[in-house]
Order: structure tokens, then C-alpha cells, then sequence
């Protein structure tokens, strides 16, 4: 026997007008959102981060079990030790591990393996992946989807942090395994994302890029 519990659905249907005042609303706001590298080492308000990650903390995820733990450091020794860690990683892949090709789709970006936003933005939020739960009796319980779940948590919480007025950086540096003894996480966790957080710098610049068209990425069957 089930025994699932249904609750109604809290579901607001829009007239036509409104649905396009929103989408268009939308749009228009991620259309500005952009990985930024410069930040000035101003405080955000901490609250807004909290509803940020709160948000991301409503994504969809396999069999529910929300695989995902956030960590935001602002103490300025992590944030230096995450900063060192990740350049020394991104040396070695600047000088040799990336191959030319990479390196080459990379120039475009103008990236380097100095990473002073680590340091600089006031809030690095660390997102890790549970590739299994604990239960509180100590019995681990399976995780499904376990990455695309993430994948969608982020996507909700750049989302957030882009409409409350703060820039992020997606940041992987590779391989990431420094981060969990860094942080602290338990052998379940693995780092999958690092995302400075805060106010661009005054003369932050970010690369010409364009998106592709509708056109090109939408196919109407
Ligand atoms: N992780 C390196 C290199 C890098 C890789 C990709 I794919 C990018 O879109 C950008 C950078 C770095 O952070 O510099």
C-alpha cells in the first residue's frame, strides 16, 4: 500500500497579457546576466543570499531527494586558501593539462589561471553534489539524477542571484577534490561548482559574446 500524501496544487493561471508581460519581463533581465571575473570586495546583505539559496533549493530532483549542499564562505583565510588552491590547479592546466583546442575555444574569454575574484567577491558559494544521502540512523539512502538535479539547482540559483542585483561567476576549477577537505564535507559530497558572488567592479569588462538565435536553438516539431 501507498502511502503517498496529495495536497492541491498552489497554481496561479495567468491571462495571455500577463504571461507575456512576465516572459518578457524575464528575458529581458537574463539577457543582461553575465559571468562576471571583477568584484569589489563590498559585503552583500546576507539575507539575500539565504533566499537565493533557498530558491535554488526548490529545483526538481531525482526521487526528491534534493542532492545538494550550498556553502558559502565569506571568511577571508577560506576564501584565500579556495583562491591558492585553485590557481595552483589552474597553472597546471594553463602550462600542459589543457589541450591546444581547449585552450584555444578558451582565448575568446580571456581566462587565466589568476582567480583574484575568489578573494575579492564578499560571498563564494560552493556547490556540492551528494552522490548518496545519510539517513539520520547512519544508513545511506540512494540519490538518482544526482548531477542533472544539481545542474538544474544551479541554474535556479544564478537565476535568483542575477535578479537581486548581484553578479556570479560559473568557476570549475579542475580537478575540484581540494575543496571538500577545504570545506570540511563529508565523503558523500563532491564539489561541483564554484560562484563568486557580489557587486561587479566600477570598470568590470566582461568579453564580446553573443547568444545564439532562437532560431538556432529552438526546433518546433
Ligand atoms: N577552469 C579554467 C578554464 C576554463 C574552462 C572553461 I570550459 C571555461 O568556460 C572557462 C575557463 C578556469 O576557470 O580558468
Amino acid at each position: 500500500m501507498s502511502d503517498a500524501r496529495f495536497e492541491p496544487l498552489d497554481f496561479e493561471r495567468l491571462i495571455e497579457s500577463e504571461m507575456r508581460r512576465r516572459v518578457a519581463e524575464n528575458l529581458a533581465t537574463m539577457r543582461r546576466r553575465r559571468s562576471v571575473r571583477e568584484f569589489t570586495r563590498e559585503p552583500v546583505p546576507w539575507d539575500v543570499v539565504q533566499a537565493a539559496v533557498e530558491a535554488a533549493g526548490t529545483a526538481p530532483s531525482g526521487a526528491n531527494m534534493q542532492p545538494w549542499t550550498f556553502v558559502a564562505v565569506t571568511d577571508p583565510d577560506l576564501k584565500r586558501a579556495i583562491r591558492e588552491a585553485a590557481e595552483e590547479e589552474e597553472r597546471r592546466n594553463y602550462e600542459g593539462r589543457m589541450p591546444d583546442d581547449w585552450l584555444e575555444a578558451l582565448q575568446p574569454l580571456g581566462t587565466s589561471p589568476d582567480k583574484p575574484h575568489l578573494e575579492d567577491a564578499p560571498v563564494v558559494i560552493v556547490v556540492f553534489e551528494q552522490a548518496y544521502g545519510v539517513r539520520p540512523d547512519g544508513t545511506k539512502a540512494k540519490h538518482y539524477y544526482v548531477r542533472e538535479s544539481v545542474g538544474i539547482a544551479i541554474g535556479f540559483l544564478l537565476q535568483a542571484l542575477h535578479r537581486a542585483g548581484l553578479a556570479t561567476l560559473t568557476h570549475t576549477p579542475s580537478p575540484m577534490g581540494f575543496l571538500r577537505g577545504l570545506l570540511d564535507r563529508p565523503e558523500n559530497e563532491r564539489a561541483v561548482v564554484v560562484i563568486p558572488v557580489g557587486y561587479p567592479a566600477a570598470e568590470a569588462t566582461v568579453p564580446v559574446i553573443g547568444r545564439k538565435p532562437l532560431e538556432e536553438i529552438l526546433v518546433r516539431r
